[in-house]
C-alpha cells in the first residue's frame, strides 16, 4: 500500500538514496530543501519530476517541518537533516545544536500533538560513543566528543523519551560512516578518492589532510539505507546500530585507494594541522548483533567492493574534467 513519507535531508547521500528507494516502491515523498543561492539538488536530478515526488522549502531550525507534519500527517518521517560536519560543528557548536537537537525535538512535539500514528526514524551517530573502546553496540555508554555529538545524543534521547512518554513510534540508527560515490566531498573517504583520481591524471598535485591515525568502519550507503528502512518498519521501535563490523585506519584507506591507482600516497599526501580537530574519536566499530539478529540486516557490499566504487566513480569524473581541459 502506498504510503507518504517526509524524508528531511532529501537532497544529501543516504536521504537523496531514500527518495529513490521509496517512489520506486511506489510511495509518495516529501522531501525538505534548504533554500540556497547556489544549487543544491544535483544528488536528486534524476527523480526530480517524479510524480509522486513534491519537494517543499523548509528548514529544522524553524517550524516550516513541524507545519508541514501538522499538514501533511505523514505515515513515516525520516530525518537525515543534519549539521553533519563534525570538524564544523566546533566552529559553530550553537547552529549546530539548533539543527540536530531542537530541529528533532520541533519535529516530534509536531508528531506528538498532531500526528500520533507517525513512524519516525532519526538517523543518529556513532559519534556518540566517543573515545569509548570498540567494538560499541547498543549497550555501550555515550561519550560525546564533539559539539556535532553532543547535539546528536540529545536527538537520540529525545527520541527516546518520547517513545517512552507518549507511545510514539520513534527509533534511532545509530549510523556508522556512510559512504559511496555521492559522498560529499569535505568528508574523508570521498576527499581522498577525488583527490587520487585527479593526481592519478595530472589534475591535481597533493592531498592535505589531518589525523591518519584514526578508525572508522565505513559502510555503503545502500546497506545503511536497507537497515534503517528494517528499523522503520520493525514490530516495536527500538535503536539499533548500523555498520559493516570491520575499521580501518585514514592511513590504511589512503593507502589502499593510491594502490588502486598505482600511486605511492607518501609522495603525496601532506599532514596539516588545519585539519586536525580539538578533540578526536580514535576508533568507532559496531557490533551489530541486535540488528542482524532481531531484524535479519546483512550488508551487500564489502568494504573493498565500497572503495572499488568510489575509486572507479571519481576516476570516470576525473578523466571527463581532463577532456573538457585538454580540448580547451
Ligand atoms: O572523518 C579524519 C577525521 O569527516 C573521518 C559524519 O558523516 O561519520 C562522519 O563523521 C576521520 C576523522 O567523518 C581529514 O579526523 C583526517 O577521524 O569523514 P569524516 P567523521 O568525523 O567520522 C559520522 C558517523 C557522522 O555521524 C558524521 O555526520 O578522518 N580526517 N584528515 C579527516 N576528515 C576530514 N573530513 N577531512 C580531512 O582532511
Amino acid at each position: 500500500m502506498s504510503k507518504s513519507v517526509i524524508i528531511t535531508g532529501v537532497t544529501g547521500q543516504i536521504g537523496s538514496g531514500f527518495a529513490r528507494f521509496l517512489l520506486n516502491e511506489g510511495h509518495e515523498v516529501h522531501g525538505i530543501i534548504r533554500r540556497t543561492s547556489s544549487f543544491n539538488t544535483s544528488r536528486i536530478d534524476d527523480v526530480f519530476s517524479h510524480p509522486k515526488l513534491k519537494l517543499h522549502y523548509g528548514d529544522m531550525t524553524d517550524g516550516s517541518v513541524s507545519n508541514l507534519i501538522c499538514d501533511l500527517k505523514p505515515d513515516y518521517f525520516i530525518n537525515q537533516a543534519a549539521m553533519s560536519h563534525v570538524a564544523v560543528s566546533f566552529d559553530n557548536p550553537e547552529y549546530c545544536f539548533d539543527v540536530n537537537a531542537t530541529g528533532v525535538i520541533r519535529c516530534l512535539e509536531a508528531i506528538r500533538r498532531h500526528s500520533k500514528h507517525t513512524r519516525v526514524l532519526q538517523a543518529s551517530t556513532s559519534e556518540l560513543y566517543g573515545d569509548h573502546v570498540a567494538p560499541q553496540n547498543e549497550l555501550t555508554p555515550f561519550k560525546p566528543r564533539s559539539p556535532y555529538a553532543v547535539s546528536k545524543l540529545a536527538a537520540l534521547a529525545s527520541v527516546v523519551n518520547y517513545r517512552e512518554a507518549y507511545n510514539i513510534f520513534a527509533a534511532n540508527s545509530i549510523t556508522f560512516n556512510t559512504e559511496g560515490p555521492a559522498r560529499g566531498a569535505t568528508f574523508l573517504t570521498r576527499k581522498v578518492t577525488l583527490a587520487a583520481a585527479r593526481i592519478s591524471l595530472g589534475l591535481q598535485k597533493e592531498l592535505r589532510l589531518g589525523n591518519l591515525c584514526s578508525k572508522r568502519s565505513w559502510t555503503h550507503y545502500e546497506d545503511q539505507l536497507d537497515g534503517q528502512w528494517l528499523v522503520l518498519n520493525a514490530d516495536e521501535p527500538d535503536d539499533y546500530c548500523i555498520g559493516l563490523e570491520e575499521s580501518h585506519s585514514i592511513q590504511e584507506f589512503v593507502e589502499i585507494v593510491f594502490s588502486k591507482l598505482n600511486l605511492d600516497w607518501k609522495e603525496f599526501v601532506i599532514c596539516d594541522p588545519r585539519y586536525f580537530r580539538p578533540t578526536e574519536v580514535d576508533h568507532l566499530e559496531p557490533d551489530c548483533t541486535k540488528i542482524r539478529s532481531k531484524l535479519g540486516w546483512k550488508p551487500k557490499h564489502t568494504f573493498q567492493q565500497l572503495v572499488d566504487e568510489m575509486v572507479k566513480h571519481d576516476l570516470d569524473l576525473a578523466r571527463k574534467e581532463k577532456i573538457l581541459l585538454d580540448n580547451k
